[in-house]
């Protein structure tokens, strides 16, 4: 297993999307087969990807489960291989039992957008040594756009993570491998995502790395009115934003455009 990349030196991650579904909102069909998820993935590290998120389950709004079976005939492959060539791979699931086979295939990492809540997925990734993504979302993903309600947004979400974090550490995950996400899109309005995005430094007090993923989302189209598939530009201006608000992991997937505009992020900042 390639070791997760150190998190709180230097900068910020980049982390390149293969969905490997035939139904994803922006790239669905792109990656369907192992094949073509393994071109586009050499594709994304040779743009600059530190790590690439191998996701075999659509979590688009409105999107329908796939079962256990379907979903690991789609990623462990992709796992499999890229990680026996020696890239940091991380694994988009919800299912422990997708999890489990993911580590056994050699990812370094864990991305639960219902954050470690299914029973047994705590003790899946708390047996291994892999790192662990746990996302905020209201709702799950068949309902969460019908009528998203918070009184306070990012109080809500902070809260939650912070549970999220109590009951990773008393499962015997160390901190060192835990990563926080606020959970873009999933569950919330363009407002509640935009008062999220504003306060994103609050969650850098939860004291773990923050993953971001505004990559083509639907707040983007609204905002420029724009399709999924010419969002680049603002999917790099709201990567910027995010690094800017703290966040060490950016989940995108339009690999070159945005380590360019982070190289001149960084750049500045370091002088
Ligand atoms: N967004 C998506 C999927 N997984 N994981 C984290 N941690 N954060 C995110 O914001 C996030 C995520 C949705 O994007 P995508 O994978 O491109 O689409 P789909 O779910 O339709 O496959």
């Amino acid at each position: 297993m390639k070791p997760f990349p150190a998190l709180f030196s230097g900068r910020a991650l980049i982390m390149g999307v293969i969905n490997v579904t035939p139904d994803s909102f922006s790239d669905g069909g792109l990656c369907a087969s192992t094949e073509s998820a393994l071109r586009h993935a050499a594709a994304l590290v040779e743009e600059g990807a530190d790590m690439l998120d191998i996701g075999g389950e659509s979590t688009r709004p409105g999107s329908c489960p796939v079962g256990v079976r379907e979903e690991m005939d789609r990623v462990i492959p992709v796992v499999r291989a890229l990680a026996d060539a020696g890239t940091c791979v991380s694994v988009d699931t919800s299912k422990p039992e997708v999890m489990q086979a993911a580590i056994e295939a050699g990812a370094a990492m864990i991305n639960d957008v219902n954050a470690l809540q299914a029973r047994g997925a705590l003790e899946v990734v708390a047996r291994s040594g892999v790192a662990a993504c746990m996302m905020h979302m209201q709702g799950d993903p068949r309902s969460m756009q019908i009528n998203p309600q918070y009184n306070d947004v990012v109080k809500e979400v902070w809260d939650f993570l912070r549970q999220r974090l109590d009951a990773a550490l008393a499962a015997g995950i160390a901190r060192e491998r835990l990563v926080i996400d606020p959970g873009f899109g999933f569950g919330k309005t363009l407002q509640h995502n935009l008062e999220l995005l504003r306060h994103l430094t609050r969650f850098s007090e939860l004291d773990v790395p923050v993953l971001v993923g505004l990559s083509r989302k639907s707040m983007l189209g609204t905002v420029t009115g724009r399709e999924a598939g010419d969002r680049t530009h603002a999917s790099v201006a709201a990567a910027l934003l995010a690094r800017s608000g703290g966040a060490r992991i950016l989940r995108v997937h339009d690999v070159r455009a945005t380590r360019d505009a982070l190289a001149v992020y960084e750049a500045v900042n370091a002088a």
